[in-house]
């Protein structure tokens, strides 16, 4: 894999995903490779163009002579079948292509959470020699949040109309990210979503200033307009994360993150099992009245 052998890359994933004995094995070997490839986090409502927007983006990048991985989490997407992506832009021309390795992730129960899994992949792509990977998430949920914030870059992408933008706000989407994509410019009402998005943000400013102000993109995922503006904020956010001395700062917080989620599930794991299968004796103590509910968890939690 390390060499770049692509289906020993698919084999490492798989294993990695289905929580194989030999995982922790595997990422001792390839964590030193990894934290020289441009990390994007694209998050975003189901159907607003996201993966037809990546097609875009890895055209782009392919023209540079980069490779790119793409960690898909999002289980309505059509990556892993290839199917057509927008009416021009083709993700199966990619799948051929070597320097484009492509991969849909189950979105449930993989320890250190769904951010666990999708980073090992994400880390595997990099170590096998991948430039930029890419990661596509639902911004629906925590777990999807968490996902696209392990990037070095996070992309939102709204739509017109659909109040995309209060929902996002709500989820706490909107303030982890550093780029909008407002897509489907071709709607009518896009240039006023546009301005909406631009509104709540300069709220944000006054109350919580901050030197990187997050520019706003209009985008046709289905023509490709505007991709090439959404890579140029892409790049210049990057640069600004360099400068600032705030890329490193990041990174280690998002390393820091996935040690301690990773830790935490590992030990909540080993408590259920003890409790569901060793502590009948316990439970019994507690169901008699001899032994309070806390006296009984602390013993359990003593005892991990
Ligand atoms: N009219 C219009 N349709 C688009 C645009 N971008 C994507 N679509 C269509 O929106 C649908 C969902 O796109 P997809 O990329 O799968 O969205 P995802 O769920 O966010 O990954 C597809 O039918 C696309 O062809 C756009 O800019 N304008
Ligand atoms: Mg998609």
């Amino acid at each position: 894999m390390l060499c770049g052998d692509r289906r020993a890359l698919a084999r490492v994933i798989s294993k990695i995903e289905r929580e194989d004995p030999e995982t922790p094995g595997i990422v001792e070997k390839i964590y030193p490779k990894t934290g020289g490839a441009l990390t994007v986090g694209f998050t975003g409502p189901p159907g607003v163009g996201k993966s037809s927007i990546i097609a875009g983006l890895i055209a782009l990048y392919r023209g540079e002579d980069r490779r790119v991985g793409v960690v898909s989490v999002d289980p309505s997407s059509p990556f892993s079948r290839g199917a057509i992506l927008g009416d021009r832009i083709r993700l199966s021309d990619h799948f051929l292509d070597p320097g484009v390795f492509i991969r849909s992730m189950g979105s449930r129960g993989h320890l250190g959470g769904l951010a666990g899994g999708s980073r090992l992949a994400a880390m595997a792509m990099e170590a096998a020699g991948m430039d930029v990977v890419i990661y596509e998430t639902v911004g629906v949920g925590q777990g999807e949040v968490e996902v696209a914030s392990a990037a070095d870059t996070v992309v939102l992408a709204l739509q017109p109309g659909a109040g995309d933008a209060v929902q996002a706000l709500k989820a706490g989407v909107m303030e982890i990210a550093d780029v909008f994509c407002m897509n489907k410019a071709d709607h009518p009402r896009a240039k006023g979503a546009a301005s909406e998005v631009r509104s709540i943000l300069e709220i944000g400013q006054e109350l919580d200033p901050d030197p990187w102000f997050p520019p706003i993109v209009m985008t046709r995922g289905d023509t490709g307009e505007g991709v090439a503006e959404l890579k140029e904020a892409i790049q210049k956010h990057r640069s600004y994360l360099e400068e600032s001395g705030k890329l490193e700062e990041r990174r280690r917080a998002a390393l820091k993150k996935f040690v301690v989620e990773w830790a935490t599930d590992r030990l909540e794991r080993e408590m259920r099992g003890r409790l569901e299968r060793e502590d009948t004796e316990t439970m019994d103590k507690v169901y008699e009245r001899q032994l309070d509910p806390i006296a009984a968890s602390e013993r359990i939690f003593r005892e991990v």
